[in-house]
């Protein structure tokens, strides 16, 4: 039998596939939680819907993004910050929901960070035509604990380049129910997602959902 690193044989291993040093992208490990995700999700936009973010640069961003969590990550023309209250609603952010605490334990444990436990979880929608320019996640005081980043939906081309801005990304697709672990030495790396090809999903029709989860302090 030839049952390797990259995909799971008649065991209880998930699909593992190392991208960079402390970063793994974990293929259809949020699919056994999905029955009790999506209707989270549906809840918690409802109390805090998504909006379109300004950057401090002025620009309105093509992904609508909301929180659940202690603490949303937010954007406006004076800088990005972690805020306990939804400025849209004047009212704390949604609870983080039980299935997302243990799903982003669980994934973080398997790309070999224990006891994941995340005041934040950023909630992004991509419509088509929608990207993310390349970034660093560098607004959270802990570095020592990874991202745990969810996909559902439409597959997006995920960038992912390196410390510097100029490192040329590579592109790995991300389909519904991936989930990468990002953390330790590329913890800092530029990334991004290429603008989104149009098409319709089966559970959530023609968008993207993307959870980014972080321990923010
Ligand atoms: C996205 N993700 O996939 C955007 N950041 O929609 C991110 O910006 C991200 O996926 C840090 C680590 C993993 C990510
Ligand atoms: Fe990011």
């Amino acid at each position: 039998m030839t049952a390797d690193l990259f995909e799971t044989v008649g065991d209880a291993r998930p699909s593992r596939e190392i991208i960079a040093e402390g970063a793994v992208l974990l293929r259809g490990f949020a699919r056994p939680f999905e029955a009790e995700l999506i209707p989270a999700l549906r809840m918690i936009v409802k109390q805090s819907p998504f909006r379109h973010l300004v950057t401090p640069g002025g620009h309105r961003m093509s992904v609508a993004m909301t929180n659940c969590g202690s603490l949303g990550w937010v954007s406006d023309p004076r800088g990005y910050r972690y805020d306990p209250i939804d400025p849209n609603t004047g009212q704390p952010w949604p609870a983080l929901p039980n299935v997302l605490r243990k799903l982003a334990a669980n994934a973080a444990a398997e790309g070999g960070f224990e006891d994941f436990a995340p005041e934040a979880c950023l909630i992004n929608r991509y419509v088509p035509g929608a990207k993310l320019s390349l970034h660093q996640d560098k607004d959270e005081l802990d570095y020592a604990a990874p991202i745990v980043s969810v996909s559902l939906g439409l597959p997006a081309t995920f960038l992912f380049g390196g410390l510097k801005r100029s490192d040329t990304p590579r592109r790995y697709r991300l389909e519904h129910g991936d989930v990468a672990v990002w953390g330790g030495p590329s913890r800092l790396f530029y990334h991004g997602v290429a603008p989104l090809a149009d098409g319709e999903h089966g559970v959530l029709g023609r968008q993207r959902i993307n959870l980014t989860f972080r321990k923010v302090r």
